[in-house]
């Protein structure tokens, strides 16, 4: 395995950053999970737009181009010889002192692109579907580190990530402050009702996931009614159907929730359809390599 780390490829055992790196010392910076599917990169242009953006609102200056970044993570994917990978772009502070003031990381930001495998959860589950918990943990409040920048800082998830563990469970539905539905630990989540469908609005502690858009983007296409629109628990449980959607986890049915039932206990018809479309769109679409 070869790993990009600011334009030079290293084996992975020689991939290494600095201990005074900030992205290690205090979760100081951005990234993007990206998938390709038969030598193509999904929605490659979205993710670095929104890595961009993630940039931008933390005033991370990347010094490489839209098209720099493109051309690193087709790179990587080239040299690994990956037909169908999962890519994580990261972009962090760079390395500076013990302090967290970002102005003494003078030698720049430190950019990764490492190109592996993945297979977040076993296949029986995306045949028999998730049961899920909600957590106490809430997702962070917009205003104070806006769930739309990707950053490195992902212990709020994690923090979900446990307590759904702890419950049993592999995924956790994060509620907002306000106790509305926001999203998943690392998924958006989306419920069906008499054949409409509904996800939380990004507005509300929801990153507006490139899956959960592609979802919307085949709703839009198929005139299947689809809402962004606050979710409570209580329309969750009371669903006929109810999936997620992920670069890593793509598009997974659930089940159940908080120990109710969903729907027929069973992935929807919906559900199962969409998965089928997503797939045909992943193969379809995307930067060739
Ligand atoms: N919400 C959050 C909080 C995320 O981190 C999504 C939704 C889905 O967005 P996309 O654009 O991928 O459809 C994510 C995705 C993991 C994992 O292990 C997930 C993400 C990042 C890293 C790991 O599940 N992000």
């Amino acid at each position: 395995m070869k790993i990009y780390i600011n334009g030079k490829f290293y084996d992975k055992e020689n991939a290494k950053v600095s201990v005074f790196d900030h992205g290690l010392l205090y979760g100081d910076g951005v990234f993007e999970g990206i998938r390709s599917y038969s030598r193509r990169v999904f929605k490659l242009s979205e993710h670095i737009d929104r890595l961009l953006e993630s940039a931008q609102s933390i005033m991370l200056k990347i010094p490489l181009t839209k098209e720099q970044l493109i051309k690193a993570v087709v790179q990587t994917l080239k040299i690994n010889k990956l037909e169908n990978a999962y890519i994580r772009l990261v972009v962090s502070r760079g390395v500076g002192d013990l302090g967290l003031d970002p102005r003494k990381c003078t030698q720049g930001p430190t950019i990764i692109v490492i190109a592996d495998k993945i297979a977040l959860y076993p296949e029986k589950l995306y045949r028999e579907g998730l049961a899920i918990v909600t957590v106490p943990t809430v997702r962070n409040l917009p205003e104070a580190l806006n769930p739309q920048i990707k950053s490195l800082n992902y212990l709020n998830n994690i923090l979900a990530k446990i307590e759904a563990a702890n419950a049993g469970c592999d995924e956790a539905i994060m509620l907002d402050s306000l106790g509305y539905v926001a999203e998943c630990t690392g998924d958006n989540i989306f419920v069906v009702k008499n054949g409409h469908l509904y996800t939380p609005p990004q507005c509300m502690g929801t990153l507006r996931g490139i899956t959960r858009d592609s979802i919307l983007e085949i709703a839009r296409r198929d005139k299947i009614p689809a809402h962004e629109h606050v979710i409570t628990r209580h329309e969750v449980y009371i669903s006929d159907e109810c999936f997620l959607t992920g670069t890593a986890a793509e598009v997974i049915p659930v089940v159940k929730v908080d120990g109710r039932v969903i729907g027929q206990g069973k992935p929807g018809k919906l559900t199962l359809n969409l998965i089928k479309k997503f797939k045909e769109l992943t193969v379809k679409n995307g930067v060739k390599y």
